[in-house]
């Protein structure tokens, strides 16, 4: 397959610095290499440029950094259109505002092939607050919401050619969701495996589940990996950790089945803050998990059936 790295130095959507950082991190841990040694076409095409941002004065003052935050947005999905043409482009973030742009982005490129665009939100947060619903006021609290096309975002992020369906949309890991986050969630359609559910059921079963949905209907597939998906004691390099997210064995499973199911069209790495890991380690682990996503297999075949004799 042809890979196509993006980088997306963001930092304006979180809530502190240091998410810049994040492709150079990636690029250090080895990204390249990995994908090229698993038989992928690579190019890297260095970083996105933020457009110009032009003043824009919102009712709700808590919101940081809107200016920026929207002009990286139309900046970020017109790059993300252009790259998903012939290739699966691979963002680097960068915090998760980014995603208003990639995820827009390669809609807007699913919808011209005629395919309906699925998107897995993988996260502890949904980030699906509106502009006006967002109490800190960070913008990565936000992208979920403006691409699957909720109100409030008209005239101060780009306008939106095509919107997710929500009924497309599969978030997991959550656990921490804001009371008006919950309501929409609900509202909208979303499904939710959050922690619980996946403690509950297992976390096999239910991507299985939302696989089958975007292969019936010949979907695309956007994966939006936030790194505070993962538990905070093996990927500490975030600014908002939550106690209680993914091991290391639901990540990379999750990924595997990803691979097998050869569904997956474009990807996001978003919130690492290289300046809070520990010598690279969750850096490395998000590599990791790409090449695991990408076809990196422990045996060179895939897992036999449980029901027959292993
Ligand atoms: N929902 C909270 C917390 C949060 C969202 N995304 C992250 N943190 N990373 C907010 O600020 O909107
Ligand atoms: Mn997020
Ligand atoms: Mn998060």
């Amino acid at each position: 397959m042809r890979c196509r790295i993006v980088g997306a130095p963001v930092q304006d959507g979180a809530g502190r610095m240091g998410c810049e950082m994040g492709p150079s991190a990636l690029r250090t841990a080895g990204l390249v290499s990995v994908l090229s040694e698993l038989g992928h076409e690579v190019e890297d095409w260095g970083a996105v440029q933020k457009a110009q941002s032009r003043a824009v004065v919102h009712g709700n003052l808590a919101l940081k950094a809107l200016p920026e935050i929207s002009a990286w947005t139309a900046s970020i999905a017109e790059t993300a259109y252009v790259a998903s043409k012939d290739a699966m482009p691979i963002f680097l973030g960068g915090d998760h505002s980014i995603s208003a742009g990639t995820v827009s982005g390669v809609a807007r490129r699913a919808a011209e092939r005629g395919r309906p665009l699925f998107v897995l939100w993988l996260d502890a947060h949904p980030d699906f607050h509106t502009l006006d619903t967002t109490t800190s006021g960070n913008l990565h609290g936000v992208p979920l919401a403006y691409a699957s096309g909720r109100p409030g975002f008209l005239g101060y992020f780009p306008d939106l050619p095509t919107a997710v369906d929500p009924a497309r949309v599969c978030t997991m890991g959550l656990r921490s969701v804001d009371p008006a986050e919950r309501r929409a969630l609900n509202e909208a359609g979303v499904t939710v495996h959050d922690m619980r559910a996946i403690d509950e059921h297992g976390i096999a079963p239910l991507l299985r589940a939302f696989l089958r949905l975007v292969e019936k209907e010949n979907g695309l597939l956007h994966v939006s990996l936030d790194v505070d998906f993962l538990d905070p004691s093996i990927a500490p390099a975030v600014g908002t950790t939550v106690p209680g997210g993914a091991t290391f064995r639901e990540a990379h499973l999750l990924m595997e089945m990803l691979s097998d199911s050869g569904l997956v069209s474009s990807l996001d790495l978003v919130e690492l803050n290289p300046f809070l890991d520990e010598r690279g380690r969750t850096a490395t682990l998000m590599v990791d998990l790409t090449g695991s996503l990408m076809g990196r297999r422990i045996m060179d075949r895939p897992t036999r059936s449980h029901s027959g004799s292993l």
